[in-house]
């Protein structure tokens, strides 16, 4: 792998028993952070659910977009990073020339059956050079990426379980958003609907 910090679309990457390993460990998260609904600052509800683990998760309330330690429900502190979401995520990071990148933070994200995410960037991070990995997990999905503008041209890319990207170098401020999941594309989630975590250095 060439030592190139920018963006990594690394296709069926994880195995089976690993994409197992690693449901397992988020499932974990989520009896202790139940997954919750937050809003944006202008009240409108987020159109999927989500929770954390690591030393800071992000959250979403009127009052902005920000990382803290507890969740916004239970106020208990997020969960620890399962070793196994921290382990594979440095070596992702490592296996693309990101050296020094210190996860601190899992945001998990659950799609359901017509659930979305618009055109965003992700800037509510302080380190904004340190890389974004998402791993994808359960149904197959349609992930778009723009560019530096708003207005600059997207590309859309099916998102598989067990497909990790990697966003470093320019492409960590390019705009994303997420269009749906197709249902029933995948049977790791008993339920069905898919299932990103992203493994953030915040600071
Ligand atoms: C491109 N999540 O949580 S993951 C998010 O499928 C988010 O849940 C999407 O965008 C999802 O913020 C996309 C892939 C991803 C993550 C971070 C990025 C793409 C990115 C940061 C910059 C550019
Ligand atoms: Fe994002």
């Amino acid at each position: 792998m060439p030592a190139n910090k920018g963006l990594y679309l690394l296709k069926s990457k994880l195995t089976k028993v690993i994409q197992q390993e690693i449901l397992a460990a988020a499932r974990a998260v989520v009896k202790q952070a139940p997954l919750f609904r937050p809003s944006m600052p202008n009240g409108q509800s987020f159109n999927y659910s989500m929770t954390n683990c690591g030393d800071l998760g992000w959250v979403a309330d009127k009052s902005g977009y920000r990382y803290q330690q507890v969740h916004p429900h239970t106020f208990k502190a997020f969960p620890d990073m399962p070793q196994a979401i921290k382990d594979l995520a440095i070596e992702i990071a490592q296996e693309t020339g990101n050296n020094d990148f210190s996860p601190q933070s899992c945001l998990i994200n659950l799609y359901r059956k017509g659930e979305k995410l618009g055109m965003h960037q992700d800037n509510t991070e302080e380190n904004l050079s340190a890389p974004i990995i998402s791993i994808s997990l359960g149904d197959t999905g349609i992930f778009v990426l723009g560019g530096k503008l708003r207005t600059d041209d997207t590309r859309q890319y099916i998102v598989q379980s067990g497909d990790v990207i990697v966003m470093g170098g320019e492409s960590r401020n390019y705009f994303h958003s997420f269009k749906g999941i197709i249902p029933n594309t995948s049977n790791l989630l008993k339920n069905g609907g898919r299932l990103n975590l992203t493994i953030r250095q915040v600071n």
